[in-house]
């Protein structure tokens, strides 16, 4: 499956998104990570509806909604998203995940669920029809700038296994969290398809944005 690039907008510099946006066009970026938290899934306040919208309006690149919120299938239609977007909740936020999931592909989007690091791969059993990707955690949910939990590497390659072996070989895998240049090599060679790049690839502060996006993809090749 190709590798593909989805840069985590609450990392980018706001004072200069349109420019930024505009780098990530000309480098072919596949899609714009936008986190969504309530303070209740997590500790903190990103990005939210407005931002999705603006997004939506003004940049050919998909969106990539990541949901860290408590019962998201009560609240998905606060967002705007449509076709070639991926819309990822959590399995640990909601008693009803596949009627979150149904909702996502209802409206034409892709539907990707999210699993926290500690959270086993065996839950995602009987969701496997109702989605195109899985979103590993590789840190726990809340921050940028966090350290990667180091058994999660060996849950991207146990996690494709599980997908291949039942069929699922078109089911992406997403990792989300220090995705690193390091990090990111060994990620890819374990499986991962689709790279959230935070403040330890694309937006390290030593680097220009055009110098982290081509150093990503040769990392993750
Ligand atoms: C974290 C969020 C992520 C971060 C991203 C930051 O809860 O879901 O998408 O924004 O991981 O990247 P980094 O390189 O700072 O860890
Ligand atoms: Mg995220």
């Amino acid at each position: 499956m190709k590798k593909q690039i989805s840069p985590s907008m609450m990392c980018v510099d706001f004072m200069n998104i349109a420019a930024d946006l505009a780098t990530m066009e000309k480098h072919g970026i596949e899609y714009l990570h936008i986190d969504i938290m309530d303070g209740e899934f997590v500790n903190n306040y990103t990005l939210g509806t407005d931002f999705c919208k603006v997004m939506k309006k003004n940049s050919s690149i998909p969106l990539d909604i990541h949901l860290m919120i408590e019962k998201p299938e009560n609240k998905l239609s606060w967002f705007e998203f449509g076709e070639g977007d991926y819309v990822s909740v959590h399995y640990e936020s909601t008693k009803h995940i596949q009627r979150a999931l149904q909702q996502i592909k209802q409206r034409g989007a892709k539907p990707m669920i999210a699993l926290n690091p500690a959270t086993p791969l065996e839950v995602l059993e009987w969701v496997l029809p109702d989605i195109d990707a899985v979103l590993l955690m590789t840190v726990n949910p809340g921050f940028a700038g966090q350290k990667l939990v180091p058994q999660t590497l060996e849950k991207i390659t146990a996690c494709r296994k599980f997908l291949d072996e039942r069929g699922y070989t078109n089911v992406e895998i997403e990792v989300d969290g220090n995705v690193s240049f390091e990090n990111a090599r060994k990620m890819s060679d374990a499986g991962a398809d689709i790279f959230v790049a935070g403040s330890s690839s694309m937006f390290a502060k030593d680097i220009t944005l055009d110098e982290g996006i081509e150093k990503l993809r040769e990392a993750i090749k």
